[in-house]
């Protein structure tokens, strides 16, 4: 039984052929895939997810169980490690059942949005710490947004929700449940579902076919899984033997089967191919490089900082506190010396205006010794003078003075 599993894993699931550089890196700790999974109940999210996994991440919620229920959305993340070719990949599904199912489904999107911004907060944290040796990145690698197969168009719901995420999340859309639309319904239904997200201005993620260092063999590979967005695709948990005793993984009908893994009649192929083989790594990338870097600068500038990108070409919090420190240091320096300028006017215009008033004292002191002088000077001069005419009194004045009684 596990044997039987061991070589199925060797032969699907293939992330142990990621470019050499990230192989040799992941080798020895493994490295980390987080997908988030959005649709409606019942529209066959556990049912892809096993599937493209080879793995029974649902329904046996164990463990690594997490439940938040917010507004209606119930968010669960389930955790496994995934052995390819002795590459470990730990994958971690985030599922979002509850998700459009309401009468009244204005916000469903405000609990999605908000564990993805959590998660990136969390890394930004963890980032800003200065010991970056064991930082859990928890950050959302890619969404697949699961369209209902109506055949009609995107509902409102579905445009409501890719507009609010696409600047935060690597959206993949898919219709599922290909199996219940004819082809040619899926043709049509492809090209209405292009048509709205392009006229929305929605940004979905798409393989480059432009990259000049591409071989032509991945270019021509990008080009075919380009011609296939949105992926109509079919999940099975279940095997089928076919006449020559393989088993591969099939949908039984009342007139045959159709299996998972044949590109004639759904993508899924295609889908596992782009998000497991050949662009797990471009995945990341863009959401660390893009999307994780987009949310931090306006996280920063929320903050009061301000980043100068064409400075720090990689963010580094202890150069940027550094670079702080510098300027504060300066500003310190600029202001001592503003405030020596203004302390040296002041007493000058202090020192200035003492030597004045002294002056004026000076000079108050001449004027009131001068005018004392000249009122000494005259005083003395009216004695002189009223010495100089003094007579002595006589006794015939002193008769001539009669008074009342003497007449
Ligand atoms: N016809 C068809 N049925 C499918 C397909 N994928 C899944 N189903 C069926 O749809 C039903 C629901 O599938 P799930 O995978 O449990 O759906 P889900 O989105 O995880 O549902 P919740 O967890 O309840 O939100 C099951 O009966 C599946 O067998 C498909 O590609 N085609
Ligand atoms: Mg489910």
């Amino acid at each position: 039984m596990s044997a039987i599993t061991k070589k199925t894993l060797k032969g699907h699931v293939g992330f142990s052929n990621y470019p050499d550089q990230v192989h040799r890196k992941s080798i020895k700790k493994g490295f980390n895939f987080t997908l988030m999974v959005v649709g409606e109940a019942s529209i066959g999210k556990s049912t892809l997810i096993n599937t493209l996994f080879e793995t029974k991440i649902f329904p046996e919620r164990e463990d690594s169980v997490v439940t938040e229920l917010s507004k209606g959305v119930e968010i669960t993340t389930m955790s496994a490690d995934i052995l390819d070719n002795n590459v470990k990949l730990r994958l971690t599904v985030v599922d979002t059942p509850g998700f459009g199912n309401s009468l009244n489904n204005d916000n469903s999107w405000t609990p999605i949005i908000e564990n993805i911004d959590s998660r990136f907060d969390s890394y930004l944290a963890q980032e800003n710490r200065l010991i970056h040796s064991k930082i859990q990145d928890n950050r959302i690698d890619a969404l697949i947004y699961f369209i209902k197969p109506t055949g009609h168009s995107l509902r409102q719901i579905d445009i409501e929700f890719l507009k609010r995420l696409h600047t935060k999340v690597n959206l993949i859309p898919i219709i599922s449940k290909a199996d219940t639309l004819t082809s040619e319904e899926l043709v049509g239904f492809k090209q209405r579902i292009l048509a709205d997200i392009s006229a929305h201005n929605i940004q979905i993620f798409k393989p480059t076919t432009t990259d000049l260092y591409d071989d032509l063999e991945t270019i021509r590979d990008n080009k075919e899984t380009l011609s296939k967005i949105p992926f109509a695709v079919i999940g099975s948990e279940n095997f089928v033997e076919l006449p020559d005793g393989s088993r591969v993984r099939a949908r039984k009908y009342p007139w045959g089967i159709i299996q998972v893994d044949d590109p004639e009649t759904n993508d899924f192929r295609t889908l596992r191919r782009m998000l497991i083989y050949n662009h797990m790594e471009d995945l990341r990338d863009y959401t660390n490089t893009v999307l994780y870097e987009e949310y931090r600068t306006q996280s920063l500038l929320a903050m009061g900082h301000f980043q100068d990108n064409s400075v720090f070409k990689e963010y580094n919090p202890a150069l940027i506190a550094e670079e702080d420190r510098k300027l504060h240091d300066i500003k310190l320096q600029k202001m001592e010396a503003e405030m020596n300028a203004v302390f040296q006017q002041k007493v000058v215009e202090k020192e200035s205006k003492l030597k004045q008033s002294e002056e004026e004292l000076y000079s108050r002191h001449k004027d009131m010794k001068l005018s004392l002088e000249k009122q000494r000077k005259a005083l003395e001069d009216k004695k002189k003078l009223i010495e100089a005419n003094a007579r002595p009194v006589t006794p015939m004045d002193k008769s001539k003075k009669k008074g009342l009684f003497n007449l």
